[in-house]
């Protein structure tokens, strides 16, 4: 890690400097003749994409069929089956919570003027599960869950075939059968994000896309925003940041240190102390975990571009954690409670010593699709409101109409929109006529 000592504030912008995504302008150009190519060839497309990018040649089909979902389901150990029945019941728990009412509290906003609103599910929805070196299955547990809870009509699961095997993951369609999901494609890459956007004959076209991936499928998902398919939101490399006082233990911040660090070389990792003994703690811990992880090498990576920045006191790393705006903060202190009013910025928040960034990840409840890159600023994480929209509805009683007549009227008139004045000026004169 790369340590800085009381930087004057002057200095946070730059140490708060995400890793530059180089040559976005090639992977967006790369991902638009993709786009095009499944747009015109449609499955014939897919199948070369999946042959050519993911070395699985001779798909007998895009999709998962059910003897093929029960037979690798089957696959799963029983305790991990146990393990992942355990995180959706959790995760269910929590995201029901979140239920809209079907119908909002109806307002009278003048005599005679209802209005009111509907939560109501996107119809159709597509999920990106990314495969390669791990498999995330809790991301498919983390975007199926609510997507079932809203009562989405159509969910459609995309996830890449095995190299070589041309198979899914057991853990990833265990958690699609526990889910109830039918519709997987074996597709992934921008071409995935390019089938639900423009549909195929295997791959149903999709309202709205979720789930993260690499640099092509997130610029693939700009091209289907373009294209006015929705997509969950700007999604860059994962990061943590953790506050650390100096009754933080430095082996636990270390290991959720480089939880984040495994996940990939572009992943960042932020530690601010006020302790020096903390700070000297946690190098030495990491030095000593680092060459146990299996995935080291591309934790180290991670870590040579990280940072961790004794500062002089909580107040002082909290308005450093504000301005960053960490996708996780992890809260390595003593009296977490008392710091949650003044965080402003951040995609979820693990409090206290006991609580792992890594349960929110697999288990606790809540969702870890989060908004990265500083975009806590101003989106929230995935949660059940992300598979609703809302629908506004009015109707006027005949008080309402004459209520809003002298009000829209004269409105419409000054925006020179004479038609509009007339929509209400007739029925307006309709009601007059006909009382008398
Ligand atoms: N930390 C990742 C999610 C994840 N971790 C999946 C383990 N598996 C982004 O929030
Ligand atoms: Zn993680």
């Amino acid at each position: 890690m790369q340590i800085f000592r009381n930087p004057d504030p002057s200095q946070w912008p730059a140490l708060q400097q995400r890793p530059l995504a180089d040559s976005n302008a090639a992977i967006l150009a790369r991902a638009g003749e993709i786009f095009d190519d499944v747009a015109s060839r449609g499955d014939e497309a897919l199948r070369q994409y999946a042959a050519q990018l993911d070395g699985a040649p001779d798909l007998a089909s895009l999709r998962v069929s059910a003897e093929e979902l029960a037979a690798g389901a089957a696959q799963v150990p029983a305790e991990l089956q146990a393990a992942i029945r355990q995180a959706i019941q959790n995760i269910t728990t929590f995201h029901a919570a979140q239920r809209p009412a079907a119908v909002e509290a109806e307002v009278e906003t003048m005599p005679g003027v209802r209005c009111w609103r509907r939560s109501v599910a996107v119809p159709r929805v597509g999920l990106y599960v990314p495969g390669g070196s791990a498999p995330l299955f809790s991301t498919l547990l983390m975007l199926g869950i609510p997507a079932k809870l809203a009562g989405c009509r159509e969910i459609v699961l995309c996830t890449p075939p095995g190299r070589g095997t041309g198979t899914i993951a057991p853990a990833i369609l265990f958690a699609a059968q526990e889910l109830g999901l039918t519709t997987i494609i074996k597709a992934g890459g921008a071409q995935a994000v390019a089938a639900l956007t423009v549909g195929t004959a295997s791959v149903p076209a999709v309202d709205k896309i979720f789930g993260p991936g690499n640099r092509y499928v997130t610029a693939a998902k700009q091209l289907a925003a373009q294209r006015g398919v929705a997509i969950d939101m700007p999604a860059g490399p994962s990061e943590v940041l953790v506050i650390a006082d100096a009754s933080a233990n430095p082996a636990f911040v270390a290991a959720d240190l480089l939880s984040q660090a495994e996940h990939g070389p572009d992943s960042q990792v932020v530690l601010l102390t006020d302790s020096e003994a903390v700070l000297q703690g946690v190098v030495a811990e990491l030095e000593r975990q680092l060459p146990l992880l299996p995935r080291a090498d591309i934790a180290r990576q991670a870590l040579a571009e990280s940072r961790a920045i004794l500062l002089t006191d909580v107040k002082t790393m909290l308005a450093f954690s504000n301005q960053y705006a960490p996708e996780h903060l992890i809260l390595a202190v003593a009296a977490p409670e008392g710091l949650a009013a003044d965080i402003y910025n951040a995609g979820s928040v693990f409090m206290g010593h006991l609580t792992p960034e890594a349960v929110g990840d697999y288990a606790s409840g809540t969702n870890h699709t989060l908004p990265t890159g500083g975009y806590a600023r101003a989106y929230s994480g995935v949660s059940l409101d992300s598979f609703y929209k809302k629908i506004t509805f009015q109707q006027l009683a005949p008080n309402g109409l004459l209520a809003l007549a002298p009000v829209v009227e004269p409105m419409a008139e000054a925006e020179g929109l004479r038609a509009h004045a007339h929509a209400v000026a007739l029925r307006r004169e309709h009601l007059i006529e006909s009382k008398s």
